[in-house]
This record gives C-alpha cells, structure tokens and sequence, in this order.
C-alpha cells in the first residue's frame, strides 16, 4: 500500500498509518498547522506500535498522545475503511505533487514547493531537473527508501557491521540505536552508533578506524551503496543493502562515532525517540543544566541542583557529590545512560518505554 509520498508500512495498523500520514503532511506544508502535524506524527508513532488493530474512537482515545480529534478520525476510518478528509486532499494535485517530492530523500518542502511552481507533477518529469547527488540517489532508491525495514533485517544489518568491524579492530564495539533499540517492529534507517574502550582506542584513533578503515571496507565488499554524508556532519550518512538478499533493498543508515566518555549521552540522544529527547533537554534545562548528545551540563546560566548528584550551596557556587566545586559549563555525566537519568532525578526508562 502506497500513500502520497510513496512509503510502505507493515503491520495490523499499516492502512490507517497511510492515511494519518497524508493528514501529517498536509498540514506540515502550511505554517499555522504545525501543531496539527506534530499531533498526527506522534500519533502515528504510537499506533505503530499498537500490535492489535486499533478500530474505535474509544480504543484510540485509550492510547498515549492521542486527543479526541485524531481519535475521531481514527474511529471514522475504523467504520468507513476511510477518512473523509484525506480523500479531500488526495485529489488536490498541489498536495499530491508536494508529498510525492518530499518523498525524495534529500527533497524538504521549499524545493518541493519550488518544483511544483514551476510546473513539475511527476518523478518522471524530474529527469530535466538538475538534482543534487544525494537527491539522485534518493529519487533512484525512491521506492527502496520509502520501505520501512523489518526488525529482523535491521539485526541482520548489525550483525554483519559488527563482524567487519571485529576484524579491524578487536575492540570496536557497535551497537543500533533508534527505533531498533525502542524494540519496534520496523525502522525507517538503521542508526549504528561505534565506540572502542579508552584504554585500547584514543578517540581520534577511534574516527580514523571508523570513517577510514571500517567505511572503506564496508564499500570494498559491496555492502555500502552510496555516500550520503553532509560535509561538516559528524555523522557518516549512507546507504547499504544485505549482500545475499533476495531483494536487494538499498536501507538508509547512519554510523556514528562516539568517544568512550560520551557513550551515554550519545546512546540516549540516538535512541529518541525525539520527542522523549526533548523532554529530557527541557528537564535538564531547568535544573539549570544542559543535555546535548555529548553530555549532561552544568550552564554557566543557574545552577544546578539534582538531588542524587548535585547541592548547590550559594547562588553560582555548584557542589557535586564529594563537595568538589563545579565550574559552570562543565560535564557532569557522558559516560553512563543511567546516570544521566539519576543526575536529572527521573527514574530509569527503558529504550521501550521512551516514546511518549
Ligand atoms: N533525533 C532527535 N531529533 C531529531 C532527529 C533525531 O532527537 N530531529 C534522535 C532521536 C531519534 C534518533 O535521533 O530517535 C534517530 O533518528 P531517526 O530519524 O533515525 O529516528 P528513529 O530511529 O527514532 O525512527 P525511524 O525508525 O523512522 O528511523
Ligand atoms: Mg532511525
Ligand atoms: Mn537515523
């Protein structure tokens, strides 16, 4: 089954997630909608979760981060195999045009805009159009990318990053964060995220083994189809299929590096999903500290006070644990997921309890 922009789900919920999708990004393309479609991808985050069919307003107004209008809509399709509103949209060529672009990867809402303008309809009449490499790449794999991928592949996919990069390095540790590591039954990329113990790999040995030695050899075998990466980025960005699968389905996937001493706060960042993340930065925020992928910070801004950590004693003056003083600006924990939950005060979630 096929929506707008050209994705495949699975699954018990796979139709009504169709349709909640065009619903998501119809009102993703006008500005006072935004809410509108940040309520509509939450919802459909949750559903997809959901092993059993969600047919009711009722069962639907059970479930986490869904209000009674999407519950309503839910219900409507549950009875009429449809919802009105979508069959509204679907037949606007503006909104067709605009969710088969964005489909593309590397194809945002301007340059979708920017085309239908100008005139342009179907993929096939992007051929005149002069594409960046990675939108090449995208609109070549447009079908591949689109396609979700079953958990099982996606352990595939580890399995055989791991066993390369063994053999490069004996103490090169990787590990799948994302919607792989929150348990779901399919993720839309595979997120690896490589580290290596301090005592064996020094972290800039660490990038060089990673982006030279182990991206080289993931090419020399075939597995990495294309270089998505954007310069700048720390984060190795591509594609890559299973060698000896029947399909030869082209999987988007990200590599990341990570020194040892930001495990932790990178493992959190990287399995999300984001809006879990944003509740943990606004909830270190106003401890008066900081959350990035890197660490959780004292800000020179308050001072922090948790209460499993951290005493503040005077205005500006942080103590931590053992009494030492803490510079404002300075990492508090990187290291260890856990701990930057008990530092925050929040009580331990497990990956698949962080989709809110
Ligand atoms: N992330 C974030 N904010 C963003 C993008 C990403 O916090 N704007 C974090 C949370 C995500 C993680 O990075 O869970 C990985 O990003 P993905 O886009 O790969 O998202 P998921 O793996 O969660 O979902 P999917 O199955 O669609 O890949
Ligand atoms: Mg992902
Ligand atoms: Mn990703």
């Amino acid at each position: 089954k096929k929506n707008l922009k050209g994705s495949v789900e699975t699954g018990p919920n796979a139709a009504l997630i169709e349709q909640l999708k065009c619903l998501a990004a119809h009102y993703s393309s006008r500005k006072d909608d935004a809410f509108r479609a940040k309520g509509y991808r939450e919802a459909i985050s949750v559903i997809r979760k959901q092993k059993h069919k969600i047919v009711t307003k009722e069962q639907a107004l059970e479930l986490p981060r869904i209000g009674s209008s999407i519950a309503t809509k839910i219900g409507e399709f549950g009875k009429q195999g449809t919802i009105e509103l979508v069959n509204n949209f679907a037949v606007d060529p503006r909104e067709l045009a605009i969710g088969l672009f964005t489909g593309i990867y590397g194809v945002g809402q301007r340059i979708a805009e920017d085309w239908y303008n100008s005139g342009i309809r179907t993929l096939g009449q992007l051929k005149d159009v002069k594409l960046h490499h990675h939108q090449q790449v995208g609109l070549d794999h447009y079908e591949d990318f689109n396609t979700r991928i079953p958990r099982n592949e996606v352990t595939l996919h580890v399995e055989y990053v791991t066993q390369v990069a063994k053999k490069i390095n004996e103490y090169l540790e990787v590990v799948v964060g994302g919607s792989y590591r929150r348990g779901e039954p399919d993720s839309g990329d595979v997120d690896f995220l490589i580290t290596a113990s301090d005592a064996h790999v020094s972290s800039l040995h660490l990038r060089m083994i990673v982006f030279e030695q182990l991206i080289s050899a993931l090419k020399t075998t075939g597995y990495i189809k294309a270089d998505l990466t954007i310069p700048s980025s720390s984060k190795w960005m591509g594609a890559a299929c299973i060698l000896n699968s029947k399909t030869q389905t082209w999987r988007r996937i990200d590599i990341l590096v990570v020194p040892n001493a930001e495990w932790g706060a990178a493992l959190l960042y990287f399995t999300g999903n984001d809006i879990f993340n944003r509740s943990m930065r606004l909830l270190a925020r106003r401890s008066g500290g900081s959350l990035n992928q890197r660490g959780l910070y004292v800000s020179p801004e308050f001072w922090f006070c948790s209460s499993m950590y951290l005493q503040s004693t005077q205005k500006g003056v942080v103590r931590g644990k053992d009494g030492i003083k803490i510079v404002p600006g300075t990492l508090v924990e990187g290291r260890d997921e856990r701990k930057i939950f008990e530092v925050l005060g929040v009580k331990w979630r497990p990956p698949h309890e962080r989709c809110p």
